[in-house]
């Protein structure tokens, strides 16, 4: 069968499927399927009857708006994700084909991509899995690459340099970018907002890079051989026309992300001499390509046969790939922790209650792997027995990622996609504007990406403003199934952890002090008491008259608040809230115990209010942050905002 004729088979369902929809985008898969199709037909090494083969090569579609590309090849092939009838429901309700590729939708799909720059970004965190799950068990069983097809707008996002810098510096030789060099983007040529030149971009990155006709199969075949035995990452550009084939859109942007149209269609049919009705696939052409997706399953026999031939490592790896954590490592390392903390209480920051965790859990989890995007001293996501991942040695369990915490997040997301490894980094949470976009990935997947975030609030102090938070709490807590965590002291450092670790399916984040905290939980508790999301941790024995909740560095300053009330003769309960998410998902009854009905309800987080209605109510008392912070030592600017147990004593007062 004939390259050209496979090739156009891509082509004729991308446009069919885009015209059906009455929307989409057939320029990308039209233009980049001679590339895809040498890549799939000789290349990549996969097995369509089993998209979790752990040894499969990954390929990452990071230009997501092509998503008809990645659908046609899966069909193609042979995944049984996605049938004829599935494309012909592209972009519908409930199909298989949504608009852009969804990892947790369609087996076959590695990772969801749309938001252009992350997909490549990810993709860099897989390679470095790959390097990490090699040097831990051995290239017998962890050898594959990654792919990327990448667009003109996935390398002008500011994130593709963060992730191709940090791709060149490991050496990420078995990552491999297909560069859909077409020079056309939405507003049009490229030369209206561009004129990096690529190539010469990734060569000083530390990449290997060339140009090739990404139309001639020969050309991009030579091209993917030579890319095989690279010492370092490879970027391939290939020139490539968008919406190849189609009669007056071909090399436009009007063939970008709107259907052809009726006319358009039918001349793309005869210039590609393809005599078939829509959506027909001729036997012969799908039986090539079906032969092209079976290509892989001899060498994953013999993997099979080198995994038996792992031994006591087989299990423990399989575990990993699963990403089930140990449950009794896990639950024998935070009970250590905890049983050292009732012995003798810490009065530290939670950042260092962090590290203390973490010298507990990294022994007892090897598949946690750690980061800091530069701050790791501030961060103290280090402990003293972690060495750094390398260029020459990927068995360290450290990344020094550089000031790059986008491409930091994101590369975690690669990480947890690939298997094997539970990422977490750090920074301080005041950037994780920075990280937001790959962190809203992570939720949107359902990815198990732990972001430590440091320097919580005004609490940092002399910094001032630029480095204080006030809304980002807000702002993580507003993304679906993200958890946020702020411990109150060292102990509830220690149960979020646990509770961030056990979350499979979904991404945290934990706010960290930089300032110390009194250790309130002196008592050994058997259970994990933050896994309620909130619980009262002071309180009368009575009934309350007053309700304080407060979160992380807030909860003792609320305590004080309590005592202070006492003192007045007014009952005042404490409830901490180490987790919004988490104490939202309680069943009702259980909210409404814990919210209680005390006349006065306060809240007291230095941060905004915003969210914290759902707990106080709107009449409920905020004690917080209402705009920036300043540059003071941090006790002093506590009491500048008013964030002290006499404001909350008197505001309850006042209401009383
Ligand atoms: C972060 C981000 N910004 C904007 C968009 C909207 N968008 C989709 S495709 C595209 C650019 C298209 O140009 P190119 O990447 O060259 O793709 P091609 O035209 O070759 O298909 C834009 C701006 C997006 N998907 N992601």
């Amino acid at each position: 069968m004939s390259h050209e004729r496979m090739a156009n088979l891509v082509r004729a369902l991308s446009m069919d499927a885009v015209e059906q929809a009455k929307s989409g985008h057939p320029g990308l898969p039209m233009g980049a399927a001679d590339v895809a199709t040498v890549l799939f037909t000789q290349f990549l090494k996969f097995d369509p009857s089993d998209p979790h083969w752990a040894d499969r090569d990954r390929f990452v579609l990071s230009a997501g708006h092509g998503s008809m590309l990645i659908y046609s090849l899966l069909y193609l092939t042979g995944y049984s994700s996605v049938s004829l009838d599935e494309i012909k429901r592209f972009r519908q309700l409930g199909s298989k084909t949504p608009g852009h590729p969804e990892n947790f939708i369609t087996a076959g799909v590695e990772t969801t991509t749309g938001p252009l720059g992350q997909g490549l970004a990810t993709a860099v965190g897989m390679a470095i899995a790959e390097k990490h799950m090699a040097a831990v068990f051995g290239e017998t069983v962890v050898d594959h690459k990654t792919y990327v097809l990448a667009s003109d707008g996935d390398l002008m996002e500011g994130i593709s340099h963060e992730a191709i810098a940090l791709a060149g510096h490991l050496k990420l030789n078995k990552l491999i970018v297909l560069f859909d060099d077409n020079g056309i983007s939405i507003d049009g040529a490229l030369s209206l907002s561009d004129s990096t030149d690529q190539v010469k971009r990734f060569e000083a990155c530390g990449w290997a890079s060339w140009r090739i006709d990404g139309h001639d199969p020969q050309a991009i075949a030579a091209a993917l051989q030579k890319a095989q035995k690279s010492d370092r990452p490879v970027m391939i550009a290939c020139k490539t026309t968008i919406g190849y084939g189609a009669p007056t859109k071909a090399g436009k942007s009007s063939s970008h992300g709107s259907p052809l149209g009726a006319d358009e269609i039918k001349g793309a049919r005869e210039n590609l001499h393809w005599a078939h009705t829509p959506f027909e696939v001729p036997a012969d052409i799908l039986s090539a390509w079906r032969e092209a997706g079976s290509r892989g399953k001899p060498a994953h026999a013999d993997w099979k046969k080198r995994l038996a031939a792992l031994g006591d490592k087989r299990a423990e790896f399989e575990r990993r790939m699963r990403g089930e954590v140990s449950d009794s490592a896990l639950t024998k390392a935070v009970r250590e922790i905890k049983e050292k903390l009732a012995a003798s209480p810490k009065e530290i920051a939670t950042r260092t209650a962090c590290e203390f965790a973490l010298e507990s859990l990294i022994p007892a989890l090897p598949e946690m792997v750690g980061g800091s995007a530069d701050l790791t001293g501030s961060n103290n996501t280090r402990t003293k027995s972690m060495t750094a991942i390398t260029p020459n040695d990927f068995s360290g369990r450290f990344i020094h990622y550089g000031i790059r915490e986008h491409g930091m997040a994101a590369a975690m997301n690669g990480m947890a996609l690939h298997g094997g490894i539970v990422p977490y980094s750090g920074t301080f949470l005041v950037f994780s504007d920075y990280s937001r976009p790959a962190i809203r990935l992570a939720a949107l997947m359902g990815e198990r990406a732990i972001h430590i975030l440091t320097h919580d609030s005004i609490g940092l102090g002399e910094d001032g403003p630029t480095h204080q938070p006030v809304e980002h709490l807000a702002a993580l807590r507003a993304i679906p199934n993200l958890m946020v965590f702020r411990p109150c002291d060292a102990v509830e450092t220690a149960e979020c952890w646990e509770l961030a670790l056990r979350a499979k399916d979904r991404p945290s984040a934990m706010a960290l002090t930089r300032q110390n905290l009194p250790q309130l939980r002196n008592r050994l508790d058997a259970e994990n008491i933050c896994a309620q999301g909130a619980y009262e941790i002071a309180g009368p024995d009575g009934r309350a008259d007053v309700s304080i909740f407060a979160t992380g560095s807030e909860v003792s300053i609320a305590v004080d608040a309590a005592k202070k009330l006492a003192e007045k003769g007014v009952a005042a309960r404490v409830v901490s809230v180490p987790c919004f998410e988490l104490f939202f998902e309680q069943p009702d009854d259980a909210r409404a115990a814990i919210i209680g009905d005390a006349r006065v309800k306060i809240g007291v987080e230095a941060a905004v209010r915003m969210g914290w209605d759902a707990i106080i109510g709107a009449d409920g008392i905020f004690v917080g942050m209402h705009g920036f912070g300043a540059s003071a030592p941090y006790k002093e600017l506590y009491k500048h905002f008013g964030i002290t147990a006499e404001a909350i004593a008197d505001a309850a007062m006042k209401k009383l």
